[in-house]
Parts: structure tokens; C-alpha cells; sequence
């Protein structure tokens, strides 16, 4: 497969990058955190969407190492950005497989320098759907080291409210496709509302994703959801654009 073989060798060739993208907090108006996301800009095909070439290196299990790299790359980004700012990295459900996970994270901040608190671990519910017990416990290891840990992509699974009651989540993500037809459709209204009220209830922050109008962003703060992401903001940047981020929403 020639896209398999391109993967292993631009992971060799460390051609992957993370960039950033704002997670603004809604009282103050102010970035509390940057998203890490992954791009990959290909040689001859440009810029490919993590979409396309995730669920290839799940199965083909180079997201183990790939998944390493950028918790630490991550974590050493984080330790030079101002201390109240923290950071969001995706965990693929592959990854708890690998059995080191809590091993890696342990020596991602220890070479880092970051402390716990600043490094949020973005999980989806599939983490549930198989090895749950073991998956559990990893995620509690993990919550155990002082880091905090995001339920992604609320909403578009099958029973994502029996996840909060097997796990003390610290944040809720709302997925996007809810904000998108906010001021268009009352249902999205209505199922935004009640993860907001959910969150509030459960003591679990809310940060809603897709935000790309100021008419979703007052409709998203007087429902009470806390966090915001968006292209309203900005979308992901490159590391080096962070500083300039800061200096605008900081
Ligand atoms: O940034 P973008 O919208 O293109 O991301 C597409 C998908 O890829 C999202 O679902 C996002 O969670 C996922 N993704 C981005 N970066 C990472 C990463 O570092 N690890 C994992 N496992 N998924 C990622
Ligand atoms: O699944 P996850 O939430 O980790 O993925 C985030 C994805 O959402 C990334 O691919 C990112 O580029 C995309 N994204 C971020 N902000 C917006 C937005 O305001 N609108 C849309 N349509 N996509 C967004
Ligand atoms: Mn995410
Ligand atoms: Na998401």
C-alpha cells in the first residue's frame, strides 16, 4: 500500500508538525489552552488532513509511535508558553492498547518540565468500546498524575451519557455539529443547552467546538457553556504562531 509506506517514511523523516488552535474561556474572553493537532505536509501532495491519514496509521499501528511523538513534542511547546496557558493533545484508543501510555506521559512532562495540570488528554468514546476495564483503569493512572481528561467529540456516539458515569471526566467537548445549525435549528439549541446544563450539574467544564459566528458565541455564553473553539477565533496554527495568538487573545 503506497500511502502505508509514505506514512513510516515521513514519520522517519519527521515530516509531521503540530499546530495549535485556541480554546478561549468565555468569562474572560481570554485563551485558556491551545488544541495540539496534526498536519502533515506532504512533499508532493501538500497539506493532508489528519482525517485521511489517522485511521491508517491506527491500523497499521505507527499512531503508537506517532502518538508518542506528539504528546512529547506537545509538552515541550507547552513548558514555554506563559504558565496559566495549558494544552489539549488527542489520545487514539490505539494508544491505550500499546500498554506504555501512562509510561509515556510520565516521561513527556518529566522532560518537559510541564507541569500535570496544564496538559488536558482529548479522549473519544470509542476508548470505551472494547477493553473498557483496562481502559479505565489507564485513564484513572493518567488522571491520577494530575493531568486532566476531555470527553471529544460529545454527542455523536451511542450512549455517551453512561461515560460520565463510569468516568469523573473534567471536561465535556461539544461536538460541532451541534454549534454549526445553533441559530438556525431549535433541536441544536436545545441539545446544547442541556450538555451545558449536564456540565454544570456534574461539576464538568464545557467547551464547544465549531464556533465560527458571534451569534453562536452569545448564544453559546448565556447557555452557560464555558469554553469556546472556533474559527470565530482562529483556526490551527503553526507553533510558532502562538505567540502572536497570545498577544491577540491573551
Ligand atoms: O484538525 P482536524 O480537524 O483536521 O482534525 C481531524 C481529526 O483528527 C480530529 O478528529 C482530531 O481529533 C484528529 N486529530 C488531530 N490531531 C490528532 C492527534 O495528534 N492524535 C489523534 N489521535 N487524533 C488527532
Ligand atoms: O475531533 P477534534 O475536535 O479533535 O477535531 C477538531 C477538528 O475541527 C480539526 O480538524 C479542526 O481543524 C476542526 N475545526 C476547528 N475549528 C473549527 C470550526 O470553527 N469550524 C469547522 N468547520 N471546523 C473546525
Ligand atoms: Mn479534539
Ligand atoms: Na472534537
Amino acid at each position: 500500500r503506497e500511502m502505508e509506506l509514505d506514512l513510516r517514511r515521513a514519520f522517519a523523516s519527521s515530516e509531521f508538525e503540530l499546530h495549535y488552535q485556541p480554546l478561549i474561556d468565555v468569562a474572560s474572553d481570554k485563551i485558556s489552552g491551545f488544541e495540539a493537532l496534526l498536519r502533515w505536509p506532504h512533499p508532493e501532495k501538500g497539506m493532508i488532513s489528519p482525517a485521511e491519514f489517522i485511521p491508517l496509521a491506527e491500523e497499521i499501528g505507527l499512531i503508537v509511535p506517532l502518538g508518542e511523538w506528539v504528546l512529547r513534542d506537545a509538552c515541550n511547546e507547552a513548558a514555554k508558553w506563559p504558565s496559566e496557558i495549558k494544552v489539549a493533545v488527542n489520545l487514539s484508543p490505539v494508544q491505550f492498547r500499546s500498554r506504555n501510555l501512562v509510561q509515556v506521559v510520565i516521561s513527556a512532562l518529566a522532560n518537559s518540565g510541564l507541569a500535570p495540570k496544564r496538559l488536558e488528554l482529548e479522549i473519544t468514546e470509542s476508548v470505551f468500546l472494547a477493553e473498557t476495564e483496562a481502559n479505565l483503569a489507564i485513564l484513572h493512572q493518567l488522571r491520577e498524575l494530575g493531568v486532566s481528561i476531555s470527553l471529544d467529540d460529545f454527542g455523536t456516539g451511542y450512549s455517551s451519557l453512561s461515560y460520565l458515569r463510569s468516568f469523573p471526566f473534567d471536561k465535556i467537548k461539544i461536538d460541532r455539529s451541534f454549534v454549526k445549525d445553533l441559530a438556525k435549528r431549535s433541536d441544536c439549541g436545545a441539545i446544547v443547552r442541556a450538555i451545558s446544563g449536564l456540565g454544570r450539574s456534574l461539576n464538568i467544564t464545557t467547551t464547544a467546538e465549531g464556533v465560527e459566528t458571534t451569534e453562536q458565541l452569545d448564544w453559546l455564553r448565556a447557555e452557560g457553556c464555558n469554553e469556546v473553539q472556533g474559527f470565530l477565533f482562529s483556526g490551527a496554527r503553526p507553533a510558532a504562531e502562538v505567540g502572536q495568538l497570545l498577544f491577540r487573545f491573551g
